[in-house]
């Protein structure tokens, strides 16, 4: 029988879990745990890249891994657990930043958008976090990566970055594939459509949190910008309408054109109050088991100190392969 696919998938922990980070990568985790070998780690060195609260952060952190196993992440099937709780990560990635061309890292979307959002903390960490990323995912040799739209560059990255090294060195890497949903793979801002919606934005009008009080997600939702046209149909020159059908076939699993067909004559209003509806009944369930979860923070540190136990033993193994391709002394005892 061949081993199934590793599959790894994981967030930092910045800001506040947005429904786009539910819609367009938690929710497509979920469903690969019984097919996949999977990893969820919580990457928590890439929030460090921009000034975070460390008397908030392990908190925050705890919030999200809660989030992760309310949204349907099992611990027991699947490998939950903290980035920095296993330090390998960071060994390979300075390995694999001693074969990247700073340019290539100059290019990538993310770092241009958030040099500029983060004007007065450009730092190395923000140019080089795309190979930490590329580290977390090689480091379990994962080769399904479930991921939203924006993170497409990234994971081309992550292949030249293994195909560079597999072809100086041997073998050693798969190249790993994003795995982008046909739906949800974009949700963009509610009162900006024109921007996606992203967990770190200041602008609460502009995103659904996972623990947003539901009767807020409703007044969001109504709140959001479409335009003046008073047509129903996903089209871009109406990003707004677009982006709550987007939503609203991503929480119901219907077909954009039935929708397009179902809300025919109909008005925005119509059309806000069903995703309103879809999305606080896909949400409300989840904050009561994170409410449950997050009451016990005792239970949650043991589930991770498992985590980190399963997969530092597969980091082990792979750092041992890299170290000995490259020529290292090996590591005795
Ligand atoms: N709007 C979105 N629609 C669909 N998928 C999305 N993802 C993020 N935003 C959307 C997917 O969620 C996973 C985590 O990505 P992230 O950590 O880059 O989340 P973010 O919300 O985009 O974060 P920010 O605001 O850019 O904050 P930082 O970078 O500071 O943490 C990924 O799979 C992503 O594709």
């Amino acid at each position: 029988m061949t081993n199934p696919p590793v599959l790894l998938s994981g967030i930092a922990p910045s800001g506040r879990l947005t429904l786009g980070n539910y819609l367009g990568a938690i929710r497509h985790w979920v469903g690969r745990q019984d097919r996949d070998d999977c990893f969820f780690p919580l990457v928590d060195l890439l929030a460090v890249t921009v000034r975070h609260d460390p008397q908030r952060f392990a908190d925050r952190c705890r919030d999200f891994v809660a989030l992760y196993l309310a949204c349907g992440i099992d611990a027991q099937r699947s490998v939950v657990f903290v980035q920095s709780h296993v330090p390998a990560h960071c060994e390979l990635a300075w390995i694999f930043e001693c074969h990247t061309p700073i340019d290539e890292l100059h290019r990538m979307t993310q770092f241009k958008d958030k040099s500029r959002r983060h004007a007065k903390n450009v730092n190395a960490g923000l140019m080089s976090y795309p190979v930490l990323m590329a580290a977390d995912i090689l480091l379990y040799k994962a080769t399904r990566v479930p991921v939203g739209e924006d993170q497409r560059q990234h994971l081309e990255l992550t292949r030249d970055i293994a195909q560079r090294f597999n072809t100086l060195y041997g073998p050693v890497f798969p190249l790993p594939d994003a795995h982008i949903a046909a739906t949800g793979a974009r949700i963009m801002s509610l009162a900006d459509p024109s921007k996606k919606m992203s967990k770190s934005d200041s602008v609460d009008a502009n995103i659904v949190t996972l623990l947003d009080e539901p009767a807020r997600i409703a007044r969001k939702i109504k709140r959001s910008v479409t335009d003046s046209e008073s047509v129903i149909r996903a089209d871009p020159t109406k990003p707004g309408v677009t982006n709550l059908l987007n939503i609203l076939a991503a929480a119901t699993d219907v077909g954009i054109a039935s929708l397009e067909d179902r809300f025919r004559g109909l008005g925005y209003g119509a059309l806000k109050t069903e995703v309103a509806d879809a999305v606080v009944a896909l949400i409300e369930p989840i904050q009561e088991r994170f409410r449950d979860i997050r009451s016990d923070p005792a239970s949650l540190d043991r589930l991770l100190a498992d985590g980190r136990a399963r997969a530092s033993e597969r980091a082990a193994r792979t750092m041992s392969e890299v170290f000995e391709t490259l020529g290292l002394i090996p590591r005795l005892g």
